[in-house]
């Protein structure tokens, strides 16, 4: 049950520093906040009179608030969610050992029937996600089930170097009938989105989340849709939720995210099916030019090991390993469209693993997470050997690694932490009593570059170090610091944020004079008003 406190805003501007208040009876330090895109299918259609589903226009926020397990009302008025983020959000009642889940639903019009999507809706997707990368911690992608293992498999491609989770869900029953998948789909999306690190675009249903581009659908009057034929789950939510970590695909770089929007529609899928004449292979691959063989089975992989397959490659053909063919179809559009590369290399990615869609020959160079020198050094030296003990240490070392290295600027130990696999928008071992964070402390020392390094892998403020920001700009603003106020601003601080006494920034810098600083405020001020938010 939730502790009784009085609203948000009363608590925050009648203490200035986290340290004031009892940050155990505090739920709200610690929050995540998933946006949700609701591209349509059934999980929010409606079944009219003569039985046939169709979808609904803005009516799921509406719904979803009246359902318990879904949004609790309480705690949305207690902590003044609409005042702060509207009335799209929603929060799932608490679950212990869980953050609490704030979530807003940013729904496309028309809601789709997943059958009618095409590639340009894959795009508008990826869009919203770069577009809103910096201010969500996960995202859930609401979908209908027919086409959803090939949206998944595309958007694992166009987000290049994703270091937060997207899961798209759906449900074979819509979220508002009695009998239904939605509800725990929903629930079950939303606190992998919010609660976990699982940088990949993954796919959630019946209990298992899986690897999006390692899916397909298999059948259409269960509940358990999907299957992952050649890749074992990233979880399952039974009584526990748990994570196959080392199943866990990580982009291993401190590069940019970046959703890329071009695809090549010139491909297709040919079933090679017995007695297949030369003509109808000829004529299929006319205008595409490209080929590329996933297996007909639904599990294994394309065996080279056959005279057959042989003669096939010898013509040409790119063999897919353990690829699904959405898999395979949406790799080719993806890759064909990629600037700067020549044909030779195209073929030559085809082949190669990008994100985790296919099996690789560890024969080769491919370091796993495990397997990262300095964690083994480590637990060599304290001698632990299986897996659980290995990650314990790993979550417990790195985030104040990550900490102090954002505290004295180290931005080369940054990237190592990164290429880890570490998360490095988490707090501090002290993080509860602080609020300490990577991001934090290098606004706190002052170092520029790693708040941009940090900023770019996607770390953020929570909500009340936000609403905090308030009373520091003001302050900051009062002694004339620019500095101070331009790292904050790159932090991503809201400079119109109000401080205890209700003035804003600007309006300090202008009551003690300082002109140049209220030029600087105001262009700052100017720029966050062209910046898009979802509401
Ligand atoms: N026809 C629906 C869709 O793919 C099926 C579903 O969502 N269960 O949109």
């Amino acid at each position: 049950s939730l502790p009784v406190q009085p609203p948000r805003l009363t608590r925050l501007s009648s203490c200035t520093s986290l340290e004031f208040f009892d940050t155990a009876t505090s739920p709200c330090a610690r929050e995540a906040h998933v946006l949700v895109v609701n591209t349509g299918g059934t999980i929010g259609m409606m079944r009219r009179d003569d039985k046939v589903l169709v979808p609904e226009a803005n009516a799921l926020v509406d719904r979803l608030r009246k359902l318990p397990i879904l949004h609790d009302e309480m705690y949305a008025q207690q902590t003044g969610l609409y005042d702060y983020y509207g009335m799209s959000t929603l929060v799932l009642p608490s679950i212990p050992g869980y953050k609490r889940i704030i979530y807003t639903i940013l729904e496309y019009n028309p809601l789709l029937d997943s059958s009618n999507m095409t590639p340009e809706d894959w795009i508008r997707i990826g869009k919203d996600i770069e577009k809103n990368y910096q201010s969500y911690d996960g995202f859930v992608i609401l979908h209908g089930t027919d086409t959803m293992s090939y949206t998944a498999s595309a958007l694992s491609y166009m987000c290049e170097n994703l270091g937060k989770p997207v899961v798209v869900t759906g449900s074979q029953v819509p979220i508002y009938e009695v009998r239904n998948d939605g509800r725990n789909n929903l629930l079950g999306a939303l606190m992998i989105a919010g609660q976990f690190v699982i940088p990949e675009v993954s796919l959630y249903f019946y209990n298992s989340l899986y690897r999006g581009n390692r899916t397909t659908k298999v059948d259409t009057g269960s509940f358990n849709a999907f299957a992952s034929p050649n890749l074992a789950p990233l979880a399952t939510a039974e009584v526990d939720i748990k994570i196959n970590w080392d199943t866990v695909w990580r982009a291993n770089t401190t590069a940019k995210f970046h959703v890329s929007t071009e695809l090549n529609s010139n491909v297709g899928l040919l079933r090679l099916f017995p007695g297949i004449t030369a003509a109808t292979v000829r004529a299929f691959l006319q205008p595409a030019h490209a080929g590329c063989c996933p297996g007909n089975c639904l599990r294994g992989t394309v065996s080279l090991s056959y005279a057959t397959g042989k003669v096939l490659l010898d013509a040409g053909l790119i063999a897919g390993g353990d690829m699904t063919p959405e898999a395979a179809l949406t790799k080719l559009s993806y890759v064909l469209a990629l600037k700067g590369l020549d044909l030779d290399a195209k073929k030559k990615m085809m082949g190669t693993n990008l994100r985790g869609e296919m099996a690789v020959d560890l024969a080769g160079s491919k370091l796993s997470l495990s397997d990262s020198r300095f964690i083994q050094v480590i637990a060599k030296s304290l001698r632990v050997s299986c897996k659980e003990e290995l990650e314990a240490i790993r979550d417990a070392l790195t985030p104040p690694l990550a900490c102090a290295a954002a505290k004295n600027g180290d931005i080369e130990a940054l990237e190592a932490l990164k290429e880890m696999g570490s998360n490095l928008c988490l707090g501090d071992y002290d993080a509860h009593r602080y609020g300490d964070t990577p991001l934090s402390n290098a606004v706190r020392f002052r170092h520029k570059e790693v708040v941009q390094l940090l900023r770019k892998t996607g770390a953020h403020f929570t909500r009340d170090k936000l609403e905090e920001a308030g009373t520091e700009l003001c302050s900051l603003a009062a002694s004339g610091d620019m500095e101070g106020l331009e790292i904050w601003c790159l932090a991503g601080a809201d400079l119109s944020k109000p401080g205890y006494n209700g003035q804003t920034a600007i309006q300090v810098a202008n009551d003690v004079g300082r002109a140049e600083m209220v030029t600087f405020l105001a262009r700052e001020l100017m720029k966050i008003t062209f910046t898009a938010t979802p509401t």
